[in-house]
């Protein structure tokens, strides 16, 4: 297949090709080898629960072997993905809490707590007591309260206390408050596992609670936790793709999730030893850059650069100017061991619950972090003298990155005032039709970026302003939609006036997929701001995931419309088109108990349709629509005042 029909990023191409020539595989191929793929799968109707089956659902067998009906199946094997993407979230959070509670207790010496404002509003929340106390007596509080939330006996996820209240309130009145987010999904796999639940209902119900586990605990504290560690993001200015790759430098990538590790090497990469070390064996200079949701984590941080997102893993190795990838947890694709034996690249894997077989393993130690980031790194210096020929593509784009809750409130508002208040006006006067979240991976039954900068580009077109997470935020990078020079002039009038006063790009990279807690944040904070409604479902906002790969982009999804939002998925990429029933609850009955629901749609253009559609439909409901009638003061009206 074409390079132009993987993907849509020209350094891509240009490393796909050169892939071809020299005989490696990559994914693209290797869903070439899996084609045609199971029909049964794709529409979530096999199930291999048990040792009577595996069984699936076909004209000639309406049940399987237990009797589960295609109802069943769908919605057990939905509850399963959840499940698993919720997990992979929380147990993030877990590592960021356990590295949070080291360090406030100073067992953790590498580690500082760097956002103590962030640190008190947490404590404050969390009902920790701040005065007369020191910083790491109160983290302490803080760590202990967080971690608990993975495991607690009783009680539900504090961090849900931070919805609007009608929000809380229909959580409760369907019983799906998240309790401990172990607890959830321990529960998600007990309920799905042969001989238990058997109503679709009830099981997508816990579906629900599993996901807002996810959303609103373990995902959330992840993020809140890293802020104060490590520091919250504020905008600054960054780089994308391949080109930033140099063929003067050590060149490390960092890949994987957890900035526990990429902090580290990123920190150590500035030690003066190491780069006189680096100077001895010929290299200018030591270049850290990330792949996937760690390079979002640096890039929002640090301003470090990303190399690319989740199918560019592969494909930088290819370029033959890496020294060293260390590799942690989540979205680590197996292939990069075979890509990695074609050249000098040392592949090294990092944390004790993801080793890959045949690849050496360094384990990151809270205590040692910052020694083995060290030791790490030197093994790239050694690594620069194997380089062989190197292929580094040119394309790179500039982007301002670093757009938290906290820093999306001061642009808005200002230091002394920061404040929701001008987006929500904006919202309100119309300049701002609404808001949406394009979040999530690249998958390569898509063309790479394109679906999701498509829609990015279709939506700020109408003046809707988009915040990015994940693999997309990468994607909208590439493409120049994260550079205010660049994309302002894709905006509508009305955006652009708005992000051109505030100084703001019209797609704001707000980080990792955790981070979509960050658009959580948001939308309670518009909601309490007033204006428009009281409850998240009321919002014209929405979210989308074309390319999705991940069971954790199904668990963000579930999260968001369990929160009260749509949220439209990659037609083929949501398997649960084989039950009718669960097809018409998530697409439709939901909406009726959560406010939120479901979509498929794979054409991103349409996607942008179905999603403007519902931001009208909201802006009807609150009757900013007819702002015209009862309108408010706007500039020509407070002119024209002053001027009697
Ligand atoms: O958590 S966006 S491909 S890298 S799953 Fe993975 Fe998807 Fe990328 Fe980050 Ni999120
Ligand atoms: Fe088949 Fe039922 Fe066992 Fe699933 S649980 S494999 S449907 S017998």
């Amino acid at each position: 297949m074409e390079p132009s029909k993987r993907s849509i990023d020209k350094a891509a191409q240009e490393m796909i090709s050169r892939m071809a020539k020299l005989g490696q595989q990559n994914a693209w191929d290797r869903l070439d080898a899996q084609l045609p793929q199971c029909g049964f799968g794709k529409q979530g109707i096999c199930c291999r629960i048990c040792s009577m089956g595996p069984c699936r659902i076909s004209k000639k067998a309406s049940a399987g072997v237990c009797g589960a009906d295609v109802d069943t199946i769908v919605a057990r094997n939905f509850l399963r993905m959840i499940a698993a993407g919720v997990s992979a979230h929380s147990d993030h959070g877990r590592t960021v809490a356990e590295v949070f509670l080291a360090t406030a207790k100073g067992d953790a010496p590498d580690y500082r707590l760097k956002d103590t404002t962030k640190l008190h509003k947490l404590a404050k929340e969390l009902g920790v007591q701040t005065a007369g106390r020191s910083t790491q007596e109160i983290a302490a509080d803080v760590g202990e309260i967080a971690r608990a939330e993975f495991g607690k006996p009783e009680g539900t996820q504090l961090m849900t206390r931070r919805a609007p209240k009608p929000r809380q309130e229909i959580w409760q009145k369907l019983r799906v408050t998240p309790r401990a987010v172990d607890r959830e999904v321990t529960e998600s796999l007990h309920r799905s596992t042969m001989g238990v639940d058997q109503d679709f209902r009830n099981v997508l119900l816990q579906a629900s609670r599993a996901a807002l586990a996810d959303g609103w605990g373990g995902a959330m504290l992840a993020t809140e936790l890293q802020d104060v560690l490590f520091g919250t993001p504020y905008p600054g200015r960054g780089e994308v793709n391949m080109g930033v790759l140099k063929t003067d430098e050590v060149n490390i990538i960092v890949h994987g999730h957890e900035p526990i590790l990429s902090e580290m090497i990123a920190a150590a990469a500035q030690d003066k030893e190491l780069l006189a070390e680096a100077a001895k064996v010929g290299a200018k200079g030591i270049n850290v850059a990330g792949t996937c949701c760690t390079a979002n984590e640096l890039l929002m941080r640090h301003g470090i650069p990303i190399a690319g997102n989740f199918l560019n893993q592969e494909l930088v190795i290819a370029t033959g100017a890496i020294e060293l990838m260390a590799v942690d947890v989540q979205c680590v694709m197996q292939g990069l061991t075979e890509v990695a034996k074609c050249y000098h690249t040392k592949l090294v894997t990092t944390a004790d619950k993801g080793r890959i077989a045949g690849v050496e393993h360094v384990s990151i130690e809270e205590k040692t972090a910052l020694k083995t980031a060290k030791e790490l790194i030197r093994m790239a210096i050694a690594n620069f003298k194997n380089r062989g020929e190197v292929d580094i593509p040119k394309d790179k784009e500039k982007v301002v990155g670093g757009f938290s809750f906290e820093s999306i409130n001061y642009m808005l508002g200002g230091r002394f005032r920061a404040s929701f208040r001008p987006l929500n006006d904006n919202i309100i006067n119309g300049r701002i039709r609404g808001v949406a979240g394009i979040v999530g991976c690249t998958n390569p039954k898509v063309p790479q970026d394109f679906t999701h900068t498509t829609l990015a580009r279709e939506l700020i077109k109408r003046d809707v302003l988009v915040l990015t997470t994940g693999c997309a935020t990468i994607a909208c990078g590439k493409q120049g939609l994260a550079n205010p020079r660049t994309a302002l002039d894709l905006a509508g009038p009305g955006l652009r006036e708005v992000c051109e006063a505030v100084g703001i790009p019209p797609v704001l990279t707000c980080g990792s997929c955790v981070d979509n807690t960050r658009l959580l944040v948001s939308c309670c904070e518009m909601v309490r701001e007033g204006g428009l409604g009281e409850d998240i479902s009321e919002l014209p906002v929405a979210g989308a995931c074309l390319e999705s790969i991940s069971e954790k982009a199904i668990a963000i999804g579930q999260y968001f419309v369990a929160s009260g939002l749509l949220v439209v998925f990659g037609e083929e990429l949501l398997p649960i088109s084989g039950s009718a029933n669960v097809s018409e609850y998530l697409f439709r009955g939901i909406e009726k108990e959560f406010g939120g629901h479901w979509a498929v749609e794979s054409d991103p253009v349409k996607a942008a349709e179905t999603i403007l559609a519902h931001i009208e439909s909201k802006r009807d409901a609150l009757g900013i629509n007819k702002a015209k009638e009862r309108k408010l003061y706007d500039m020509a009206d407070r002119r024209a005042l002053a001027v009697e």
